[in-house]
């Protein structure tokens, strides 16, 4: 087999391999494919073999499994040399040391700061400022309108949002927003050649590892001078393990969000009967928050995790060193979870709270609680603003970009009414 990304052809992928498609031209036929495939579905990534677990159940059980890690030395193809740098998704994994690619003890000496600043309750002191990012955003989507009145809903609001708000957090200048947003947009698309991904890679270890010398010495009330700062009578992190962290932080804060934000808009405007009954006070935006998140998860599959020894999931074996992906939107539509109608968009959904897309385990998302906070204030904001929202073009012609793990539209054109 030709693989263009890999030192040596990978193992025989199998007759019941599910290809993920890098153009992501179909993706609820892709994950109908992985639901079909199995509890554990055997996946190529650009002819890279792993394994990825489709299921609720057995998904939340792998990620207590601490027989599962996130050290990329763990994994066999990577030891091998058949997995190099030259993969176009080897920065989702080799990440740098971070809260994201350690487990055990060391996992949480990363991250407990980070959690504990990202409470709903710590949250609650900077409700003000991301309701101040909304309206001022809400300025400007009124401003951007074309003479056609089209404004492109993702690049004038649900992107500079979440960027803003982690900038804040994290004490990153707004001049860099643009240039970050610039950076993970080539980071995340399969469009961008492997050799400008990893110079840009390193451009952003540079930014980020400056900003942490600056925040050194002359620390701030951010997230990123407490991260620099021990712990009462414990061991600091490491220069490394806090760009680690900040990186992490920015790049999923950023990212994540504007999936949450658009994907609700969408699937409200395309169920109006829905939309009608939350505007009206009947179901809460809570509601729909949590049906989005499960019914259309920002994140589509998460790279990934190595077997350190044979792991067995109803008939098949994770053998050791083996990768495992979890992929979140096939969970997400789980029937068992969910019921036959799994596949339909309710925001009245008995289980509708009960989806897994922040993961589970060690490594749940830490920045949960504040996505619901940004999507809980953007959302009704939008809509109390302009009640006339709607789309531009067909839902149909809305378009994927790209990003093999995310699930991240090119743009979503609106009228505000
Ligand atoms: C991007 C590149 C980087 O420098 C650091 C990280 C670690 C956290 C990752 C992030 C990555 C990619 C997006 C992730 C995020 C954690 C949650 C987020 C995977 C690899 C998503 O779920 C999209």
């Amino acid at each position: 087999m030709n693989c263009p990304h890999t030192a040596a052809a990978p193992a025989d992928r199998g007759a019941g391999t599910v290809v993920i498609d890098p153009m992501v031209q179909d993706l609820d036929g892709e994950t109908a494919r992985l639901r079909d495939a199995g509890v554990l579905a055997r996946i190529d990534l650009l002819g890279v073999p792993a394994w990825t677990v489709t299921r609720h159940a057995e998904a939340r059980q792998l990620l207590l499994d601490p027989r599962l890690v996130k050290d990329i030395d763990a994994w066999g193809l990577w030891q091998s040399g058949v997995v190099t740098r030259a993969w176009p998704l080897i920065g989702m994994i080799d990440a740098g040391r971070s809260m994201f690619t350690v487990d055990g003890a060391e996992h949480r000496r990363l991250r407990t700061k980070t959690s504990q600043a990202l409470t709903p309750r710590r949250l609650e002191a900077i409700r003000p400022e991301i309701e101040k990012f909304t309206q001022e955003l809400l300025d400007a989507l009124d401003a951007a309108q074309g003479d056609d009145g089209v404004v492109d809903l993702k690049a004038v609001f649900a992107q500079p949002l979440p960027m803003r708000v982690v900038g804040m957090l994290m004490g990153v200048d707004e001049s860099q927003h643009a240039m970050l947003t610039r950076q993970y947009k080539a980071f995340f698309s399969m469009l961008t050649p492997q050799d400008e991904r990893l110079s840009l890679l390193a451009e952003l270890d540079v930014f980020y590892t400056d900003l942490v010398r600056e925040k050194t010495a002359r620390p701030t009330d951010d997230l990123t001078s407490a991260l620099i700062l021990a712990e009462e009578g414990g061991e600091p992190l490491t220069e490394e393990e806090v760009v680690g962290n900040l990186k992490a932080m920015v790049a999923a804060g950023h990212e994540t969000t504007i999936g949450l934000v658009l994907n609700a808009v969408r699937a409200l405007l395309s169920h109006p009967d829905q939309l009608r009954k939350v505007l009206a006070g009947e179901v809460g935006w809570d509601a729909v928050i949590e049906e989005t998140l499960r019914w259309d998860t920002p994140t589509t599959h998460l790279l990934m995790r190595f077997a350190t020894e044979d792991i067995t999931v109803g008939d098949e074996v994770i053998r050791k060193g083996e990768g495992l992906v979890v992929s979140y939107r096939a969970i997400g539509r789980d029937i068992e979870q969910h019921g036959a109608d799994a596949d339909a968009f309710d925001i009245t959904r008995p289980t509708r709270n009960r989806h897994m897309t922040f993961g589970h385990g060690p490594h749940i998302c830490p920045g949960a609680a504040l996505s619901r906070v940004e999507a809980g204030i953007a959302l009704p904001a939008l809509f109390t603003r302009f009640p006339g929202l709607r789309l531009a073009v067909p839902d149909e012609e809305i378009t994927k970009l790209p990003v093999m793990t995310q699930n991240d539209m090119t743009a979503f054109p609106v009228l505000l009414g």
